[in-house]
């Protein structure tokens, strides 16, 4: 049997950077494991055009993954796989899973799974299996006959049978012992063809870098977050397994950089020391890492990030937010600004780089709010600030404040990314006009400080990749056009 895992292109205007989708290389992990031949199909880094690439490896299963705005792009992927093979396509990733129906429903669809996908996957892997060896015609609409039972029990699995009836099957427990899965299998992707998701070495380009996830889940709930879609469950693999796979990361693959990929990875505060002090004692504590999404300020004690500084942690990204204690305490982030002053006080003090999220356009803000979220980011002053204008997300609190109480301005999901300039959405007295004037000024305010401006250009790195620097600068304050042409070009290319 063979099954074949797709990534739909979608670059984000700002960015060319790539990275293999760690999602992907789990399901393809596990369906290796399993004895099926795998084929991981990237298509932001492939030539082969995706109906070739069916032709040639002839899977008898497909699954593609999507996140919002990756959406449409999996729907066309779908067609087109369609167009050339009977067989069953299934989508899984935030998207699908919190929205089912919207795409179960399409008749390019089959199956959609909701949340983690490795159980299920595999399960229904297993059933076209059967449904192959006892049939040898089949058809993915086999699959889905009223009358057959096959996919009645599968938890965590959406799909419409033929008669038109929606079945949304409970959801899938979480996976319980993250030890028990393989390592993410990279070596079906091309990996001489990314980048890095966050350089923590000098060089953009070039540099060996792998991400990994030590833990799964948040058991926070933040409004504006779609971590709510995933299971609330935070579980976390043991300190030997990660150093398992970090070594292997390191030693076999010859990683250079690794990117943390956790939500939250600091929860259990024991564990992550212990991880530090095995990666000490290993001595892998000679390639840089990084914290891609942040740890929780408020368990980032000055013992524990001296501890990581010296396992190798370079960089650590902490979510603030907002400014504003009023607008913090209404995204239930559960952390005050005295405490994040801290954190970041102590990331500096043990020699370590940080990165500040911001968000400006949260509901509930003014213009008195959004100035006290860029004065907030001056004074902790990380080395790189991230300001993104809210984009609610379905399936967050957010999004459901919004449309009950606020005025949408999207109605195209590929348009749900945050960094392309445009406002998301009004609500009361916060126009768009005000949320994308405060957004440009927040980048404006930050970085073109003095001493900001000075110690950019005292960093090596940023001589190394000053093209790109400058690139990414222009494209995130004058970004349409260059999106316009970006959708056009792939739309095209689909459409050929
Ligand atoms: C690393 C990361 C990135 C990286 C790399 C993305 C990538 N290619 O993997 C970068 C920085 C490029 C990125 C960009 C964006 N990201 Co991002 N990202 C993440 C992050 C932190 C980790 C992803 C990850 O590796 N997860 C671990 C793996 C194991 O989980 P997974 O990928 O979800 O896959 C599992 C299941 O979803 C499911 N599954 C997934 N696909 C499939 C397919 C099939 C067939 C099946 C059966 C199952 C299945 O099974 C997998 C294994 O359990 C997540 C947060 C998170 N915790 O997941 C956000 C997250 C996925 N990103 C998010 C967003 C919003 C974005 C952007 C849109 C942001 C922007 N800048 O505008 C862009 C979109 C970029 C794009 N090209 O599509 C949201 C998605 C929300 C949504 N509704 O879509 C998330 C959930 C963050 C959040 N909490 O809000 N991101
Ligand atoms: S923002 Fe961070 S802490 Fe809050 S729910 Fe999302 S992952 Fe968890």
């Amino acid at each position: 049997m063979r099954v074949m895992l797709v990534n739909p292109k979608f670059r984000l205007p700002i960015d060319t950077r790539t990275t293999p989708h760690l999602g992907l290389a789990y399901l393809g992990a596990v369906s290796e494991e399993a004895g099926y031949e795998t084929l991981i199909f990237d298509a932001d880094v492939e030539d082969e055009p995706l109906t070739e690439a069916i032709k040639r490896f002839r899977p008898d299963m497909v699954g593609i993954t999507t996140n919002t705005p990756q959406v449409k792009q999996a729907w066309r992927t779908a067609q087109a796989i369609k167009s050339i093979a009977d067989i069953p396509v299934v989508l899984g990733g935030p998207h699908v899973s919190v929205l089912p129906a919207e795409s179960a429903r399409r008749p390019e669809v089959d199956i959609v799974v909701r949340g983690e996908g490795e159980p299920a996957w595999l399960k229904l892997c297993q059933i076209v299996e059967r449904h192959k060896q006892a049939n040898p015609g089949f058809v993915a609409a086999d699959l889905l006959a009223p009358e057959n039972p096959a996919l009645t029990g599968l938890l965590g699995i959406s799909y419409f049978t033929t008669d038109g009836k929606e079945h949304l099957n409970p959801d899938h427990p979480p996976v319980a012992d993250l030890d028990t899965l393989p390592w993410p299998a990279y070596h079906l992707f091309k990996m001489d063809r990314y980048t890095n998701l966050q350089p923590a070495t000098d060089a953009v380009d070039g540099a060996k870098s792998f991400s990994i996830m030590t833990s799964r889940g948040c058991p926070y709930r933040c409004t504006f977050c779609s971590q709510s879609i995933m299971p609330i469950k935070w579980r976390a693999r043991s300190p030997e397994n990660v150093l398992a796979e970090w070594r292997h990361l390191v030693e076999e693959l010859g990683a250079e950089e690794i990117g943390v990929l956790d939500d939250s990875a600091n929860i259990d505060v024991k564990r992550l020391g212990r991880i530090a002090d095995l990666l000490i004692e290993n001595r892998l504590n000679h390639v840089p890492w990084i914290f891609v999404n942040g740890i929780r300020a408020n368990l980032a004690t000055k013992d524990l990030l001296q501890t990581l500084k010296d396992a190798g942690l370079k960089r650590t990204a902490f979510g603030v937010e907002t400014g504003d204690p009023d607008v913090l305490l209404s995204i239930d982030k559960k952390i005050d600004h005295d405490t994040i002053r801290r954190a970041f006080k102590n990331a500096k003090a043990v020699g370590l780089e940080t990165i500040g999220f911001f968000i400006i356009g949260l509901p509930g803000e003014t213009e008195e709010s959004m100035n006290r979220t860029i004065k907030f980011a001056c004074e902790v002053d990380p080395m790189i600030a991230n300001f993104s204008m809210m984009t609610p997300y379905p399936g967050t609190k957010v999004y459901e404040i919004v449309k009950q109480q606020g005025r949408l301005l999207l109605d195209d999901w590929e348009d749900y990314v945050f960094f392309d300039g445009r406002a998301r959405y009004e609500m009361g007295d916060m126009t768009a006009e005000l949320i994308e004037r405060k957004w440009k000024e927040a980048y404006r305010r930050f970085y073109l400080r003095p001493h900001r401006i000075a110690q950019i250009l005292l960093r090596k790195d940023f001589w190394v990749n000053w093209r790109r620097t400058f690139r990414m600068a222009w494209k995130t304050l004058f970004p349409k056009k260059e999106k316009t042409e970006l959708r056009q070009a792939i739309e095209a290319e689909y459409s050929a």
